[in-house]
């Protein structure tokens, strides 16, 4: 049993409202709870503190953090903690956007509530908003602060009146943790560089190359054409620091207790200006060994429980999110094994999900997709998925290789079919992507562009094509389509809801032009929002389309998390067929062809399963029944069907 649900027992049925001292009580049991855990964790990490007063240090945070949680989030954890895992719930459909590109700023965010009530929308992501450097700072995930508002965005007030606002209308808020490192701006990097040993030890720093090029022997690099290598020489401190992903981010050294507890502080801090889920940005780099990767090592996940246990303590309504764009396996670790199962991260990205589907958008197939998901290591009870279609970042082709060979393709040419497929190398391709961070020694490179330009739309416009317009359309809402019956959380990325297009404005800007996956995260066209209801054009179609499967998806009982999923051949390979809660009368079956061209399926096969009857079948999405004549069901190319059981 994980500690979450530990907690649950022992709260008991606090009643509505719980008194000052009630409230005090339960937090002192979770901090009873979960002591043994701490304390093992922090000690199997930082043995050397046994002796020293670092772990009274880390109690005292806990009780300082929640002696300054506002009752009102109290309040709502307790009301969380009796309500189990309320993620897992079907009701959820996420958004996500940066502040200043998606409407300017925190008020008028505020303002544009309505936007996302309309849309269904009741859960967002929003991309950094704490003070950053005034160059190029990573769209905010190089840190300045953990917790103050950047001015751009406006006040910490405005945040404070966001958050409530967004309680009162139940929209869940999600702010990202940028736990693996800060900008050399930040305060202790600042210190560092005048020479303060101490914050110097906040940071992997060193005299000379020797260790930093026993590193670079494993350590693979994430930014390789804008950031080759992982360290970078810091003048003013005549030293080398680790910079693993721009080098303007300073790697922080959480071999360092000191390191651990001060970001605790600014976690805990964070947590009670009113955040509900925690994203914990690039988790998979947390914990550095010379001779390894410096990924997914054992000490990161404890590290990551460490963090979770002790949120846990003080605000237990709020959970984190794991940001671990890596193999299968390895993410489904991020929910915790062992004793740390169901005390690590309760979300993480279906990121496996997210490309495969791109592989069947481009090969048209769908084997690899049905196998990788049908593979996919089972996850513990109390954790959920985010499933997207495209995010910020750019997508990369991070399937097993082992699964690419099995379907009798070379993973390297595949790869790169793939590249070329997107990023206008194909003359018969319908995509209009960018190739992002491109090694040419290792041949790897990732995709950028945004869902419609990648789908056609941008292409089909050019060229005034309405048939081709409508084949993107299609695929949009198909994609979209999938991810919304999937077992997880839907985060739509914002704009994709209009269909827009790549925005190649970065390449004037000089703090962007050099990072590609700007060309997918666009300025809002409210204009075409406000055109939306009159004329029928792709973005109102897009649009409505969406409209009606977010609400479709919260009344189907059968979509929420906690219903099965089962992935059946259906004996044709350009169809994926998935079902959902089958075994009960809510099942609901789902169909997608990937392909250009009609594709059919047997109707025995629906017939077996329970979705026809008497040669008919009813589609939730349009709402009819349907008869089928033949023994085959057609499905026109990128059709999705949400069938509903018999
Ligand atoms: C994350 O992504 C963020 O999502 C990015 O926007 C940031 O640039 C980055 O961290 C640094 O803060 O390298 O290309 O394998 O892919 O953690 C995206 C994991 C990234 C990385 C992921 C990272």
């Amino acid at each position: 049993m994980n500690q979450a649900a530990i907690h649950k027992i022992l709260a008991g049925k606090p009643g509505s409202k719980p008194t000052p001292r009630k409230l005090t009580q339960l937090f002192e049991k979770r901090r009873g709870a979960n002591f043994t855990l701490i304390q093992e964790l922090f000690f199997s990490l930082y043995p050397e503190t046994r002796h020293t007063a670092s772990f009274k240090s880390l109690q005292k945070l806990l009780a300082d953090g929640f002696k300054n949680r506002p009752a009102e989030l109290k309040h709502q954890d307790l009301q969380r903690q009796g309500d189990g895992n309320w993620y897992q719930s079907g009701a959820w459909a996420g958004m996500q956007l940066y502040v200043d590109r998606f409407c300017g700023d925190l008020k008028k965010l505020k303002e544009r509530i309505p936007y996302f009530e309309a849309l269904g929308i009741n859960f967002l992501h929003l991309m950094p908003i704490t003070k950053r450097p005034s160059g190029p700072n990573d769209g905010g995930y190089a840190v300045n602060s953990y917790t103050e508002i950047d001015p751009r965005y406006g006040t910490d007030q405005d945040f404070i009146s966001l958050t409530a606002a967004f309680r009162e209308k139940g929209i869940c808020l999600m702010l990202d943790f940028v736990v693996n490192h800060t900008s050399d701006e930040f305060p202790w990097a600042l210190e560092a560089k005048a020479g303060n040993l101490k914050y110097q030890e906040y940071y992997y720093t060193f005299p000379d190359r020797n260790i930093p090029d026993l590193f670079e022997q494993s350590l693979p690099e994430v930014f390789p054409e804008t950031a080759p290598g992982n360290f970078t020489f810091c003048p003013q401190m005549e030293r080398w620091v680790m910079t693993v992903f721009n080098n303007y981010q300073w790697d922080l050294n959480y071999t360092n207790p000191a390191v651990f507890l001060s970001m605790l502080e600014n976690l805990l801090e964070l947590s009670n200006k009113g955040v509900d889920v925690i994203r914990f940005d690039a988790l998979a780099f947390l914990w550095k060994k010379m001779g390894t990767t410096s990924q997914n090592l054992p000490e990161a996940h404890r590290l990551v429980a460490l963090f979770r246990l002790c949120l846990q303590v003080v605000a237990p309504g709020v959970i984190i999110l794991a940001e671990a764009i890596v193999a299968p396996d390895e993410i489904v670790a991020y929910f915790g094994k062992g004793i740390l199962e169901g005390n690590e991260c309760e979300i993480a990205y279906n990121a496996t999900f997210m490309a495969c589907l791109w592989n069947s958008v481009a090969t048209k197939k769908t084997r690899l997709l049905r196998q990788s998901l049908g593979n996919l290591p089972p996850k513990p009870d109390p954790s959920t998925w985010i499933n997207y279609v495209r995010c910020h970042d750019d997508i990369g082709l991070g399937f097993d290789d082992s699964h690419i060979s099995a379907l009798g393709w070379d993973p390297q040419t595949h790869r790169r079919f793939l590249l070329d497929y997107f990023c206008q190398r194909l003359d018969w391709s319908p995509a209009k992507g960018a190739v992002f961070m491109y090694n040419p020694f290792t041949g790897d490179g990732r995709i950028t562009g945004s869902t419609a330009s990648l789908l056609g739309l941008e292409r089909a416009l050019e060229e005034e094509d309405a048939l081709k317009i409508s084949s993107a359309e299609a695929k949009i809402l198909m994609l979209y389509g999938i991810i919304l019956a999937a077992p997880g959380i839907p985060l739509i990325y914002a704009g994709d809801e209009i269909g827009m297009l790549n925005d190649y404005s970065y390449m004037e800007e000089a703090d962007k032009m050099m990072d590609s996956r700007w060309i997918n995260r666009p300025i809002h066209d409210w204009d075409t929002v406000s055109g939306l209801s009159s004329e029928k054009n792709h973005a109102s179609r897009i649009y409505f389309g969406l409209q009606h499967l977010i609400a479709l998806r919260k009344q189907q009982p059968g979509l929420a998390d906690v219903c099965s999923v089962h992935y059946h051949d259906s004996g044709n390979n350009h169809l994926l067929v998935f079902e959902r809660d089958g075994e009960t009368d809510n099942g609901i079956l789902i169909l997608a062809n990937f392909d250009e061209s009609p594709q059919v399926v047997r109707t025995a096969l629906l017939g077996a399963l329970g979705y026809m009857r008497e040669g008919q079948f009813h589609n939730l999405i349009d709402g009819k029944t349907k008869k089928v004549r033949s023994g085959l069901l057609e499905l026109p190319p990128a059709e999705l069907l949400w069938l509903r059981k018999y």
